[in-house]
């Protein structure tokens, strides 16, 4: 059964989400949160899951403050990390050292990377958006694609309304479908590419 370690620094919906829907069978080991009151650590605890926290500490640096996070999860059994809202650039290092990571960004990848997607989006006038779930690797926001969900952008949008529906349309379909793809064995993840099997894009197969 896949096992998933989560990693939040907020409320973590996606993965509270995901270990709800438990996609292919795939339930959370463990959540880690690199901010001490982090709404996700109560919540994951309520529904009987591990918590962990490493905070980063005043001038440690990113390489120390990720072996500390690997040393912590090393203590439990997952293959598989999942980034939900992780307020963290992760090093080579890390991309090296885990299993396969899978972040979910509120837009339409490569359109609209970066910390402000429902702000761009908005700004561009696009009429679609949605989220991508893709393989992190060392360059943020640029690893291969495993799937995408459109969602529509209205006329009288802000920023709250929009991060809504993409969380809601978006990222709580597509994320669990990664998931359960990757608990059915079909993802495979080879020289930078994400190839799954049975999929020809967009929907299909559920
Ligand atoms: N790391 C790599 N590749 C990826 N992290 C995320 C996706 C992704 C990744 O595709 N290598 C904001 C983080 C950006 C930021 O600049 N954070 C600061 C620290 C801020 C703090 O600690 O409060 C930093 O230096 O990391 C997840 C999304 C990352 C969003």
């Amino acid at each position: 059964m896949t096992k998933i370690a989560g990693l939040a620094s907020n409320r973590g919906r996606n993965l509270l989400h995901i270990d709800e829907r438990a996609p292919g069978g795939a339930e959370l080991a463990v959540v880690l949160a690199n901010e001490e009151g982090a709404p996700v650590l109560d919540a994951a605890s309520e529904r009987g899951v591990p918590t962990e926290v490493v905070e980063r500490d005043a001038e440690e640096s990113r390489e120390a403050h990720e072996r500390r996070v690997l040393e912590r999860l090393s203590g439990y059994d997952f293959d598989l990390v999942c980034l939900d809202g992780y307020m963290r650039i992760l090093t080579e290092a890390f991309v090296e050292e885990a299993p396969t990571t899978l972040n979910v960004h509120p837009s339409l990848l490569p359109s609209f990377p970066g910390m402000d997607a429902h702000e761009q989006v908005l700004d561009a006038g696009v009429r679609t958006t949605g989220c991508t779930v893709h393989v992190v690797t060392e360059e943020v926001d640029a690893g291969p694609i495993v799937t995408q969900e459109a969602v529509p952008v209205y006329e009288d949008d802000d920023e709250d309304s929009l991060k809504a529906r993409v969380l809601r349309e978006g990222e709580f379909t597509a994320y669990p479908r990664a998931v359960r793809w990757f608990a059915e064995g079909r993802v495979d993840v080879e020289d930078g590419t994400v190839t799954v099997d049975g999929d020809r894009g967009g929907d299909f197969p559920e």
